[in-house]
């Protein structure tokens, strides 16, 4: 370990113990993480705005998880980056659904944004001394969602965890880019919730977070919302006029997801500077969404 991350290690530490809760809690909650399979631990999906704006908070969030023992599972997005290097390019932004119409053209695109945000994560962590593998391919095999309306959009069909157990192995974070792969090879665009969702369900991970911009659900005014409980909630959520259009589409693809897993899974959506309150403590941080 360098001098300067031991510092920053330390200083997160002592933050942590002081401000959010006591050595004891942490400690439980840190022997209950280390009895897990590496594979069991945790899923951390993090949003291109993530990537864009709060880079290291993330990398230390993440880099923390590594000087404890533990090696989260990170899948990434890169919508905001995609947006304007398309934009750059001339190429018009089309959506149906929240999802992006994608052309041979844009697709060109698409890769090599997945591929450079991939690795900015990736290098951010190594130079932060923490070991991290870039995937991004050999995931997500993939089916065409919907060739007419969406173009080189895929939906995942299986979930190869070779490469993302090789890397846990040699306890390196591996790194997931949302890109998939059709059985004759044809890379397609994957919305990086829909592939953590699948990626989630495989697993079954013990800790299942979303790390986004926002740092939670937000209410009317704009303060983030504690808890969700689907079962009492959903209806009278969804109903309320100033859920917007993005975060609609979460709440929906979390419920979808959460019919899927056991009943005492949960999701949380926070952000990368409230990670690790959100994993070491009973309050936790952001908004916690139950069934
Ligand atoms: C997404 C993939 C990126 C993504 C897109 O092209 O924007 C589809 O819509 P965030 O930052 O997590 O939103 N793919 C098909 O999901 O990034």
């Amino acid at each position: 370990m360098n001098d300067q991350r031991d510092i920053q290690t330390r200083q997160t530490i002592v933050r942590l113990l002081s401000s959010m809760a006591s050595a004891k809690e942490i400690s439980q909650y840190l022997k209950r993480f280390s009895q897990l399979d590496a594979k069991r631990f945790a899923v951390v999906k993090v949003g291109g705005a993530v990537l864009r704006d709060d880079l290291d908070a993330l990398t230390s969030s993440l880099a923390f998880l590594q000087d404890v023992g533990l090696t989260p599972i990170v899948i990434h997005g890169a919508g905001p980056q995609l947006d304007e290097e398309l934009s750059a390019a001339g190429i018009q932004k089309q959506t149906v659904n929240g999802l992006r119409v994608t052309s041979p053209e844009a697709l060109a695109i698409v890769r090599r944004v997945f591929q450079s945000q991939n690795l900015k994560l990736v290098e951010a962590l190594q130079a932060f001394d923490a070991r991290a593998t870039s995937i991004v391919s050999g995931v997500f095999e993939s089916e065409y969602l919907d060739r007419d309306t969406y173009g080189l959009v895929g939906e995942v069909k299986r979930v190869n965890l070779a490469p993302i157990e090789a890397s846990l192995r040699a306890g390196s974070i591996p790194v997931i880019a949302s890109l998939g792969e059709t059985a004759s090879g044809q890379i397609l665009n994957v919305n990086a919730d829909f592939a953590a969702n699948e990626l989630v369900q495989v697993l079954q991970p013990y800790k299942i977070v979303f790390l986004t911009g926002t740092g939670g659900l937000l209410d009317d005014a704009g303060k983030v919302i504690d808890s969700i409980n689907l079962s009492t909630e959903y209806e009278h959520l969804m109903a309320q006029p100033w859920i917007n259009g993005g975060m609609r589409v979460k709440i929906e693809q979390i419920k979808d997801l959460l019919d899927k897993l056991p009943l005492t899974s949960s999701v949380s959506i926070t952000k990368p500077a409230e990670l690790a309150k959100e994993l070491f403590t009973h309050k936790g941080s952001g908004t916690l969404v139950r069934r």
